[in-house]
Parts: structure tokens; C-alpha cells; sequence
């Protein structure tokens, strides 16, 4: 499938050879609002960038990107599909089991019949029983950890006003760590003293400059770019559309032909190993650069600890296995000799390795970025301008310079800055937390003990939980088995704008605005704070829906008579907005960039662009390191990337030892012999997780309504699969019904669906109607070291669907919702 020669693989490289030094380095491109004030176009923004609103008579009939880009964002169109769908939450809605009888509820969680009551009766509802369960339980029991992608406004933050409100009531059980990064986040400080994933890169500027080699290693930059943690300042796709011109050599490493390989074309060389194998296939590289003596031992001796160790198992001293390309190929499934080459095009070029975080979704993810540092390191480029590794490329746009910027502050979970709380509020807030994947197992073994990080940690048990904007019904790994533990707790309470599958199997549910519905501010890039952006309301709420900070001001003045004034500093939604740019304006004034007024900058419809810093654009990851590793030492113990890690040797874990090591996952498909696939769950183009799975963008990707899978031709044949049918894809985990999509883009023996479809299950059959990929994977820490989740992992068989299609339900409200 993959044909790499030797000359196509060095196209290009050199081209930019002896311009290390750095000449003019400019922002990428321009950005600026396309368009000011008008009657019609309202400046707003959401997580996929600024966003001009067409709005008409109160109707918001369009959305397109504030900012000039050259690569269109799909995302930026959903803005009326987020407003009207029909999968909005309308009105306050309660369990009718639960509603009956509060303290000894009837009824099934998930199939229960829904009543709609006033927002009076839901807030007293839910603070007497809250307060019940408080009492008798403590505030460990109360979960308001509430993981997700709520909307990314500074005041609007549904997950911190909910702590806000729970640390008011006397405190809360939240979480540790992320679905995203969980394994990566808590191997790095270990290795280089820093978590590297949510960090500024070397800059794309000096990627540009001086870069041979760009290797996306599980890295799909035109999706994931489409939309960062703020709001998208858009220069990262616009930095690869140039890395596409620049002639430099790119290599994709990937089992999926992804849409930036795709987007590459000709411009870069493809290789698909198998998913999960990455390990073995960075260490065929390592041996073969250690066989031919190409490794860097002056790098590793004066910036590293513990290669020795690591060499001794590279080589097969420890265990009589020489991790040698040949012993890879078996396993990754790459030919030897591209293995060979790509040592030698490494070491040869200037080159940055780029890390994507879906390999680090499965067993033993901490390896993943653990092992390419250690490639890395061998490489001995690590510190130089356009060498080295980075982990944050295609991630809110990481290599896009930091500004001079007037920074927004955010609302917080704990009450202060000129807040009345008196002595006689004792606020408290998370009390104990747990690692965010691992809550059902939580759920499921109260009071046992684990490992996480070196500590051993007890799970709490949980009698309330509180979800404000997120979707843990898609985002929860095994659906079958949360859907189980989830009957435990005495009382689930969903805030959601939309009927997702947790609120269908919620006890109180309640409607909350879309962030088109309320005022509110952003800064574009989490790196860059290129633009401060206003996030201006352009309609009425929709139906009943209320802000969730109204919601939780109103449940603190149940709390107390005063409590709502308490929850609100004594301010209104405006008054919080101007205080909060009035603090950007000081630091704007530090950093000289003019800001009016916030009246006349609330007026103006406008967004505001940072001044351009030319120094940090020319920003080099561990340039300072190396240049004087004694007085810029790591963070780490050895003050050096650990190669081998003392601390994490005194750990004792089986399943994360002291240096990198190759471990076969537990559903690893060449240990079946019945037509098993490997599944991988990988981020969707035209969603954010599940967010937007309702909208008219569904025509993009939908196989007859359904969630596509992308099958190999080869193990489609062999089922009698063919394009557009539908499939039942399967495991002992669960079942769920997609369509087929037969692509040679995707690694032989290998499947992909991805995340984010709503689960959807018929009752008769289980059958997720709508392809939800978390019915079939696996719930298993990454390792007890991270405890990260295993979401892009699992073994599934497939077969073609010849029944009659049940209707898919996954977008309809309950009866009576
Ligand atoms: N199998 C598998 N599973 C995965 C992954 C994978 O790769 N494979 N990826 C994982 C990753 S990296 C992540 S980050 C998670 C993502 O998991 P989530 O962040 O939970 O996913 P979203 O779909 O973005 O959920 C956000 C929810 O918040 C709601 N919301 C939006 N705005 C507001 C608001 O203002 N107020 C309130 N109350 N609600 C609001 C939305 O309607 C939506 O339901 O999924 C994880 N799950
Ligand atoms: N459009 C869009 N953008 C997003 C998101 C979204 O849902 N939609 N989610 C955001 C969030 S919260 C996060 S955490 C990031 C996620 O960013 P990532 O975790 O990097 O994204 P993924 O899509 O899971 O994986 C990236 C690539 O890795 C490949 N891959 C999967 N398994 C393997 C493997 O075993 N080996 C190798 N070499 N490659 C593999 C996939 O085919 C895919 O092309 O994206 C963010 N950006
Ligand atoms: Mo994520």
C-alpha cells in the first residue's frame, strides 16, 4: 500500500538547509475580521473560531469564520443546527419514577417516562435532596468533577460555576487529569519535567524556517485544528497549508490514510502501521541507529539519564530480543527496510517528530510519547530550532507564537475578587477526585484502593452526581457497562441544551442556553491570545432554556436567603464581562497594545488583535536546556530527560516499568483467530466529540443515517461487505449498527468509527442504532500510572446488517420532552 522510495522520500529535503538562522519571521498571515458592524452579522465565537451571525428578524439564519483563513473549517457552519435542532431540551423535565418518590425513586434510569415541570419545583427538587444527600453522605459523595466541552466563553463555563455553586453548598468529589491526554499528561513531567501536551511548540515560524523532515506521527491536524480549547485562532491550519508548499519532506504515520494525508496528497509519504504498535515500531528505528552507531552519545550524555539501561533492553541483553526493524515488522507491520531508512532520513535531516494523542488512547499509552523522546534524544536535536519532538501541533494551535496580549481572567470555582461572602459561608471546595475515566469503576467499587501516579488513592462513593456540559454517555468508554453502574447513585442531574443520551437517562434534566443565547468573551488561541473576542448574544433563549449561571445563582439563594447575590459577587452577566476586560485592558496596557473602553468595545462588534511579538516567534522548545543545561535544568529529578525514570521504578508497576518497553495489549487482533478487527475510535472531522451529530453537516459523512466505519477492501470482501451497506459491528462488550465505508486508506485488518456518535440503544436488541463506538471499547486504564482511557482501542468482529434497520432515535426528545 505504501510505496516509499528513497528519492520520494527525500524530495525536498535540504531545500532549506544552512538557513538555520533565523531571517524574517511574520505572522503567518493577517487575520482580521472580515467584516464590522452591520445590522445582520452579530461577532461571536465558539470553541471553532470567531463567528459572524446572519441574523434576521431574531432568527439566526447563518454562520461563517470571523477571521480570514485559507483551509475552510466545516464547523463554523452549525451555528443554526446548534440554535433549533430538534434535540433541544425545552423545558425542565423529571423522571417520573423519581418525581413520585425522591428519596426511594421507582423506575429505570434510561427507560423511564419524563414529566416536565416549572423551574421552581426543579430547583427545590433537586436542593432538598441535594442537601439530604450532603447530610448524610458528605460532600464527598456529591460528583461535580462534570468533564466535557462546554462552551469556552470566560463567564459561561458550565463546569466551574457548577463547582462554584457545590463549593458553596460545603464542597464536592471532582476529577483528576482528562479523557484526552490522560496517559501523556502524567508520563511527561516524569521525562522531561513538563507535561508537553497543552504547551507552547517551537514555533510554526521556525518550523518553517528550518525543518527538513515534518513527521506526523498519529497526528490528523485538519480535524483536530478545526477547533481548540478557547476558540481557534486558525493559524495552525493555516501553517500546514504551508508546510504543504514548503517542499520540505513530510511523512504521515498513521493506520488511517487521515484527511491530512488527504489534504497532502503527493506532498507527503504515508505509512500505516497497526494501530497500537507504534512502540515497537519507534524502537526498529532506535536499534537501527544504534546498530549503525548513528546515535547521538554526546546528546545522550550531557542531556539525558538512563540510556544505558534502555539500550541494554533495545538490544536484547535483558531478554534475548533484539528490538531489531525485522522484530518490529512483525509487529507494526512496516517493512524493515522503510524502518531502516527512516532512521537514517531522521538523523540526516533536521527533524521534528509531531505527536498526535490518539495512540496514547489505549493500554499502555504512557509508552507512546515516552519512546519518541527517547527517538528524540537519540537524534540529538532535541533544543535546536525545527528539531526535536513536540506533542501539542495539531492541538490549539501550539506552534503559533504567544503575543503581546491583554489577557482575559475567567470565572472561577471559588468565590473572591470584591465578593460579600461572609465568615458565615464555608466555602470548600474539592474535597477528594479521582482520575475522570476511572468514575465507573468508581461507581462500581466504592472504598477500594488503587494506584494512581506512585499514590494510592481510595474511590469515594457516590450517591449524587451533577453534569454540566459535557457528554459522558458518548465520552464514557464500555456504554453497557456505565449505563450498569449508573443506576447506583441516588440522584443524576443533567444541564444540556440537547436530549444526549445522558440526559435521556438522567432523574431531572434541565434546558440551558447555547452560547448564541448569552453574552460572554473569549481570547482566540490558547498559546497565542492572538485576538480577544466578544461573544455577543444573537438570539433569545430558546423554549425554557436559562444560562447555567442563572441556574446555579438561583440554587445558591436556596442555599441561603442572600446566596444568589453571594454566587454573583453582586453582578449582573455585564457587569462581569466589563470587569473582566477592564483587567485585560491593564495588562494590555503592560503590554502596549491599545484597548478602548469596554462600552465602546462591546459596541464596536469587533474583535481585537494582540501585537505580534517577534522574539517569541522565535521560540524554540528546550532551546534554553540546551544551550546551558546546568542553569536551565528540567524538571525532573536529574534535572534531564530520563531515559529511565528512578521514580517510576520505585512505583513498582507491571504495566508501566522504569524505561520504555514494548507490551502487546491485552485485544490485540493477531492473538484471534475468528475475523477480528482491530477498532480504532479516532476524532471526527465535522464534530466535536458529539456535539453538532444532529446537524445538517451529517450529510457529509452519514452511510444510510448512519455512523460510517471504514473497512479495508480486503476484510470487506472477505464478509461480503460492500460500500454504503449496513454493518453490525461487534464484540462482548455490545453491538452496533454503521455503514460502510471501503477505503484502502485505512491499514488491512483495521477498522475505524468514530468517536462522538450519540449512543442510541434499541431496548429489544441492544443495538446502538446510531454507531456509537463506546458500546464496543474497552474500560481499562491506560496504566496505573495515568489511568488514562483505552477509548481508541478493542477488538471487533463485522458483518453485513441484513435485517430491517431499526429507526434511529439517537436526535428525538422523550415522549412529552
Ligand atoms: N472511544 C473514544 N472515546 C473518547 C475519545 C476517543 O478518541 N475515543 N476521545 C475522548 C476525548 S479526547 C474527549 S475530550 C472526550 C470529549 O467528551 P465531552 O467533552 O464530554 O464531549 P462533547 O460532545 O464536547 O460534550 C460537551 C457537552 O456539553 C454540552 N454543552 C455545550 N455547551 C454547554 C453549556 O454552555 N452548558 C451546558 N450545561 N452544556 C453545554 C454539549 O451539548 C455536549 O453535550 O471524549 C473522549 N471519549
Ligand atoms: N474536528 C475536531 N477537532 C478536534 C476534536 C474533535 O472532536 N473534532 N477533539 C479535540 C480534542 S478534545 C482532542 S483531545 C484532540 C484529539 O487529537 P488526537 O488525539 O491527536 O486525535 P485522534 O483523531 O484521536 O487521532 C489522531 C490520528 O491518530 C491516528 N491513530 C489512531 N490510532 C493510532 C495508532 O495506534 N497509531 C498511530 N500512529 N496513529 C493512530 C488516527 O487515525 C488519527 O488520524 O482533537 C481536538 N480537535
Ligand atoms: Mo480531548
Amino acid at each position: 500500500m505504501t510505496n516509499i522510495s528513497r528519492r520520494g522520500f527525500l524530495k525536498g529535503a535540504g531545500a532549506s538547509a544552512g538557513a538555520l538562522a533565523i531571517t524574517s519571521i511574520a505572522p503567518l498571515s493577517v487575520n482580521a475580521a472580515t467584516a464590522g458592524r452591520t445590522d445582520s452579522l452579530v461577532l461571536t465565537a465558539g470553541r471553532m473560531g470567531p463567528l459572524l451571525c446572519e441574523v434576521n428578524d431574531g432568527e439566526l439564519l447563518s454562520t461563517k469564520s470571523g477571521l480570514a483563513q485559507t483551509v475552510p473549517n466545516s464547523l463554523q457552519q452549525t451555528g443554526p443546527s446548534q440554535v433549533y435542532t430538534k434535540a433541544r431540551v425545552k423545558y425542565p423535565m423529571v423522571r417520573k419514577g423519581y418525581l413520585e418518590n425522591p428519596s426511594n425513586p421507582q423506575g429505570v434510569r434510561g427507560s423511564d417516562e419524563f414529566v416536565r415541570v416549572s423551574w421552581d419545583e426543579a430547583y427545590k427538587l433537586i436542593h432538598e435532596q441535594h442537601m439530604r444527600i450532603r447530610k448524610e453522605n458528605g460532600p464527598e459523595s456529591i460528583f461535580a468533577g462534570s468533564y466535557g466541552w462546554r462552551s469556552s466563553g470566560v463567564l459561561h463555563k458550565a463546569q466551574t460555576l457548577l463547582q462554584r455553586y457545590m463549593s458553596m453548598s460545603g464542597g464536592y468529589a471532582g476529577h483528576l487529569g482528562d479523557y484526552s491526554t490522560g496517559a501523556a499528561q502524567v508520563i511527561m513531567p516524569h521525562v522531561v519535567g513538563s507535561i508537553e501536551v497543552y504547551e507552547q511548540q517551537t514555533t510554526y515560524p521556525v518550523i518553517l524556517e528550518n525543518s527538513e523532515v515534518v513527521v506526523l506521527w498519529g497526528l490528523n491536524p485538519l480535524n483536530t485544528l478545526k477547533i481548540a480549547w478557547s476558540s481557534t485562532d486558525g493559524q495552525g491550519l493555516e501553517f500546514f497549508h504551508q508546510l504543504k508548499k514548503s517542499g520540505k519532506t513530510i511523512i504521515i504515520i498513521d493506520p488511517m490514510r487521515s484527511e491530512t494525508a488527504e489534504f497532502f496528497g503527493d506532498n507527503a509519504q504515508w505509512i500505516a502501521p497497526n494501530p497500537q504498535s507504534d512502540v515497537a515500531m519507534m524502537m526498529g528505528i532506535a536499534h537501527q541507529l544504534v546498530k549503525t552507531q548513528q546515535h547521538d552519545t554526546e546528546f545522550l550524555s550531557k542531556y539525558t539519564v538512563g540510556f544505558e539501561q534502555f539500550e541494554t533492553y533495545l538490544m536484547g541483553k535483558e531478554d534475548g530480543i533484539e528490538k531489531s526493524p525485522q522484530w518490529a515488522e512483525a509487529i507494526c507491520g512496516v517493512p524493515a527496510k522503510q524502518m531502516e531508512l527512516l532512521a537514517k532520513i531522521f538523523k540526516e535531516n533536521r527533524t521534528m517528530l509531531m505527536a498526535g494523542w490518539g495512540m496514547q488512547r489505549q493500554q499502555h499509552g504512557e509508552q507512546r510519547h515516552w519512546m519518541l523522546t527517547v527517538l528524540a534524544s537519540m537524534l540529538g536535536q532535541v533544543g535546536l530550532p525545527g528539531g526535536g519532538f513536540g506533542y501539542s501541533y495539531h492541538y490549539s494551535n501550539g506552534g503559533n507564537p504567544t503575543r503581546d496580549a491583554g489577557v482575559l481572567p475567567a470565572m472561577s470555582a471559588s468565590l473572591g475578587g470584591g465578593s460579600s461572602a461572609g465568615n458565615d459561608w464555608a466555602v470548600q471546595g474539592s474535597v477528594t477526585a479521582f482520575p475522570v475515566a476511572r468514575i465507573v469503576e468508581c461507581l462500581e467499587k466504592p472504598g477500594t484502593q488503587y494506584q494512581h501516579n506512585g499514590h494510592t488513592l481510595t474511590f469515594p462513593e457516590l450517591k449524587m452526581i451533577w453534569w454540566a456540559g459535557g457528554a459522558n454517555f458518548t465520552h464514557h468508554q464500555d456504554t453497557n457497562r456505565l449505563i450498569k453502574a449508573w443506576q447506583k447513585p441516588e440522584l443524576i442531574v443533567i444541564s444540556e441544551p440537547y436530549w444526549t443520551a445522558a440526559a435521556k437517562h438522567a432523574d431531572i434534566v434541565l434546558p440551558i442556553t447555547t452560547s448564541f443565547e448569552r453574552n460572554d468573551m473569549t481570547m482566540t488561541g490558547d498559546y497565542s491570545n492572538q485576538h480577544l473576542v466578544p461573544m455577543k448574544q444573537v438570539v433569545e433563549p430558546q423554549h425554557e432554556a436559562r444560562n447555567d449561571l442563572d441556574v446555579f445563582a438561583d440554587m445558591a439563594e436556596h442555599l441561603k436567603p442572600g446566596g444568589r447575590n453571594v454566587y454573583m459577587e453582586n453582578k449582573t452577566e455585564m457587569e462581569w464581562l466589563r470587569d473582566f476586560y477592564k483587567a485585560a485592558q491593564k495588562g494590555g496596557r503592560n503590554a502596549r497594545v491599545p484597548m478602548m473602553n469596554f462600552t465602546k468595545f462591546w459596541e464596536a462588534n469587533q474583535l481585537i488583535e494582540m501585537k505580534w511579538n517577534a522574539k517569541n516567534a522565535e521560540f524554540v522548545r528546550f532551546g534554553d536546556f540546551r544551550k546551558d543545561p546546568i542553569m536551565n535544568p528540567l524538571g525532573t529529578p536529574s534535572g534531564k530527560i530520563e531515559i529511565f525514570s528512578k521514580t517510576i521504578e520505585g512505583f513498582k508497576l507491571d504495566d508501566c516499568p522504569p524505561h520504555p518497553v514494548w507490551m502487546e495489549p491485552t485485544e490485540w487482533m493477531f492473538n484471534y483467530t475468528d475475523g477480528e478487527l482491530q477498532l480504532m475510535t479516532s476524532h471526527s472531522a465535522h464534530r466535536l466529540h458529539s456535539q453538532f451529530n444532529y446537524a445538517d453537516l451529517r450529510k457529509e459523512y452519514a452511510i444510510q443515517d448512519r455512523e460510517p466505519i471504514t473497512i479495508h477492501p480486503e476484510d470487506a470482501k472477505a464478509r461480503g461487505i460492500k460500500d454504503g451497506d449496513l454493518v453490525r459491528a461487534y464484540n462482548q462488550r455490545g453491538q452496533v449498527l454503521v455503514g460502510a465505508h471501503v477505503s484502502d486508506g485505512i491499514k488491512k485488518g483495521s477498522v475505524c468509527i468514530h468517536e462522538g456518535a450519540w449512543p442510541d440503544l434499541d431496548p429489544k436488541t441492544g443495538m446502538c442504532k446510531n454507531g456509537g463506538p463506546n458500546v464496543l471499547t474497552m474500560d481499562i486504564p491506560t496504566s496505573r500510572l495515568g489511568n488514562g482511557n483505552c477509548g481508541n482501542s478493542g477488538v471487533v468482529k463485522i458483518e453485513k446488517f441484513t435485517g430491517v434497520a431499526p429507526t434511529l432515535t439517537a436526535f428525538t426528545p422523550p415522549m412529552n420532552g
